[in-house]
């Protein structure tokens, strides 16, 4: 059976044009920082984000461990969002990697303000831990791709910087957000202190992400990224699908939104179907069943053809991405219809 696979923008695979970019990169050692297609990369990445300088990493998740690894010291402690990547999905190597923790403030619809920020950061009481870093997640994931306010984040900004806080944006779907809103990477990038971003996402890269900063905290992630075993060699060969990725594919993930918000509304009119409209704003649908326990719903699903991933709690998620068509979309909701008829 072929299915219709909307378990995550995750599953891509590289289009014919994006392999051929890879084929015929220029490659070398980047341990030696050699490789002429991943500096070509790492420029371009420093550029577009206004940083002096990017690092190529293996997954959105080594990006966002380095920034933490980089911006604290152990005993720190990082305020996120409860239901953050970071906090949820990381198999918690803040602590492993970095000997902080975490301290979890409830957004709303993954929206944390300043003023509720503020009241969780530690005054200097010695056996107060020191809070030092505040993350970022845009387009939220666990919220349903929401995306961050620029003025909520121009306001986290200032606050962070007024108290000598640092700031990281794991970015893993910062496009989405852009191709929403106008505002370009490098703008939401002048607010923070380090941006991450994936390729390997709804840019249709088969790996990698990036991590941008200034250049001594980016020499530092490139020593840590050794350490964990992320130096790797002949790397160019992803760089250059990144790069296909970043000159072809970003207007592109409109359509994967479009796709979204087509499939959100549409279910949103069945009876035994639960969905927040408010929350799809980009390319991600959280729902849940009022009939069907989550494990049989998404078991029914595949028997008829659609997967999809199982998301926090109740809830279950949809990801629409470039290996998903319009056709399929429709297709999707034709298929929530005979399950709830
Ligand atoms: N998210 C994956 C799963 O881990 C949940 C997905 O299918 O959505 N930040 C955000 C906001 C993410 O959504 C993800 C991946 C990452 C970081 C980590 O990226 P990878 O998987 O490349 O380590």
């Amino acid at each position: 059976m072929t299915y219709i696979d909307l378990r995550s923008d995750t599953v891509t695979k590289p289009s014919k044009a994006m392999l051929e970019a890879m084929l015929t990169a220029k490659l070398g050692d980047d341990v030696f920082e050699e490789d002429p297609t991943i500096n070509e990369l790492q420029e371009k990445c420093a550029k577009l984000t206004g940083k002096q300088a990017a690092l190529f990493v293996t997954t959105g998740v080594m990006g966002n461990q380095l920034a933490i690894k980089c911006h604290t010291i152990p005993g720190d402690e990082v305020i996120v969002e409860s239901e953050s990547h970071i906090l949820n999905y990381e198999t918690g190597s803040p602590a492993v990697i970095s000997g902080v923790q975490l301290l979890a403030i409830k957004g709303e619809m993954g929206i944390m303000r300043a003023d509720e920020i503020k009241k969780f950061v530690r005054t200097s009481e010695y056996y107060f831990p020191v809070t030092r870093l505040i993350c970022l997640e845009n387009t939220h994931n666990r919220a349903g791709g929401v995306i961050q306010p620029v003025e909520v984040i121009k306001d986290i900004s200032e606050f962070s910087k007024e108290s000598a806080l640092k700031l990281h944006l794991d970015g893993a779907r910062i496009f989405n957000a852009y191709v929403e809103t106008g505002v370009s990477l490098r703008e939401y990038a002048d607010y923070f202190d380090s941006v991450s971003f994936c390729f390997s996402k709804g840019l249709g890269c088969p790996i990698g992400s990036i991590l941008c900063g200034d250049k001594d905290f980016i020499e530092m992630a490139r020593k840590w990224r050794k350490i964990l075993g992320g130096g790797m060699r002949q790397s160019g060969i992803l760089a250059a699908a990144a790069i296909y990725a970043l000159d072809n594919n970003v207007e592109r993930l409109k359509e994967d939104n479009d796709n979204a918000k087509f499939f959100a509304n549409e279910i949103s009119s069945l009876d035994g179907i639960d969905v927040d409209l408010r929350s799809v704003q980009t390319n991600i649908v959280i729902f849940s069943s009022t009939i069907f326990q989550k494990n049989v719903f998404m078991h029914k699903a595949k028997e008829k053809g659609l997967l999809i991933s199982s998301g926090s709690y109740d809830n279950m998620r949809v990801v629409f991405h470039c290996d998903v068509s319009k056709t399929d979309a429709m297709k999707a909701v034709e298929i929530f219809k005979e399950l709830i008829a």
